[in-house]
């Protein structure tokens, strides 16, 4: 126990030690992925983790109690489709704590549990960003607040960029507005999740895990303002979705969410679930890949920072 935070003896151990540790976030679990999937997802990333060197600490909230790390039985309650967990962002934390209910963290509130809990590495699939207007060009107030949390957190994220069901435009632009530096590991591309590419460059590149934890090391240290920073890195490229594929089911995905309504939290899900419906388990695979890469990526940094603060 430290304060109202529940950690692993695994993650606790690390802690103590200044071993590093990296945060795992379960709304990808419970909400973007199937099922059975996702059970099987949560397993390896918190393998590959280990394998790294690093102690994995997969955040929810059950019961009532924030959980820094779960046990096995914990992650099986998190990704059964009878837990139905919220989906909460951190503005949904307060009520869920008060009302003794389990929930699923997005980035946002993975993010601000994560530094609560003293750890500074997260790995996750893809960042919540500006949403698509419909009609195109008008503002759809739909900003996820994992850019706001991003910009008031010192967490560094490792994530394979924003879903192309985003406006990638604005979603780069927000973050340089909240001074969010944004770094690409081994690319000069904002990746698009399910493409390795979009039309939007990174500002900053590095091509190791220890160039990636001397940025990282440098902006918390010397930099004031208590920005997180954002580590950018494409999904493996045998495992890229085929363009055409993509594009199509992106259009029939927005046709979706106007036909059913679909609106707020639940709009993510939704797009996520039609993507994997419609690509013959291609957008899975990637997926699967692309958190599993982000988590290897994100274990190597933290085992850096760590060496590097002893
Ligand atoms: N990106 C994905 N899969 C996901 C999410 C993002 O590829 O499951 C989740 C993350 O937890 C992220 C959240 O924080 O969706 C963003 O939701 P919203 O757009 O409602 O802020
Ligand atoms: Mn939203």
């Amino acid at each position: 126990m430290s304060g109202h935070l529940v950690l692993t003896e695994e993650v606790a151990d690390a802690l103590a030690e200044g071993r590093g540790v990296v945060a795992l976030e379960s709304t990808l679990l419970a909400h973007g992925l199937p099922p059975g999937r996702n059970h099987e997802v949560g397993l390896r990333l918190e393998r590959v983790v280990r394998a790294a060197g690093a102690a994995p600490a997969t955040i929810a909230v059950l019961d009532g109690t924030a959980r820094i790390g779960l046990t096995g039985s914990e992650l099986e309650r998190v990704c059964s489709p009878e837990g139905r967990l919220n989906k909460l962002s951190r503005r949904d934390l307060g009520p869920a704590f008060a009302l003794n209910r389990d929930g699923a963290t997005t980035v946002a509130a993975t993010a601000a549990l994560a530094h609560q809990a003293g750890i500074g590495v997260f790995a996750t699939g893809g960042l919540g960003g500006v949403h698509l207007a419909a009609p195109a060009g008008a503002a759809s107030w739909d900003v996820s607040a994992d850019l706001d949390v991003l910009a008031h957190t010192p967490v560094t994220v490792v994530c394979s960029g924003v879903k192309s069901i985003l406006d990638i435009g604005a979603t780069v632009e927000v973050l340089e507005t909240r001074s969010v530096p944004v770094i690409g590991f081994g690319t000069d591309s904002f990746p698009g999740f399910y493409l390795r590419a979009s039309a939007y460059r990174v500002p900053w590149r590095v091509d190791s895990a220890a160039e990636a934890a001397a940025v990282v090391a440098a902006h918390r240290d010397r930099v004031p303002g208590g920005a997180g920073v954002l580590l950018v890195n494409p999904v493996p490229v045998e495992h890229e979705l085929d363009r055409e594929l993509h594009d199509r089911l992106l259009r029939e995905g927005m046709d979706l969410l106007r036909e059913r309504d679909i609106r707020g939290k639940d709009v993510t899900p939704a797009l996520l679930a039609h993507f994997h419906d419609g690509s013959g388990g291609a957008s899975l695979t990637a997926n699967t890949e692309l958190v599993a890469d982000n988590a290897r990526v994100g274990a190597a940094v933290a085992v850096e920072l760590a060496h590097a603060s002893r």
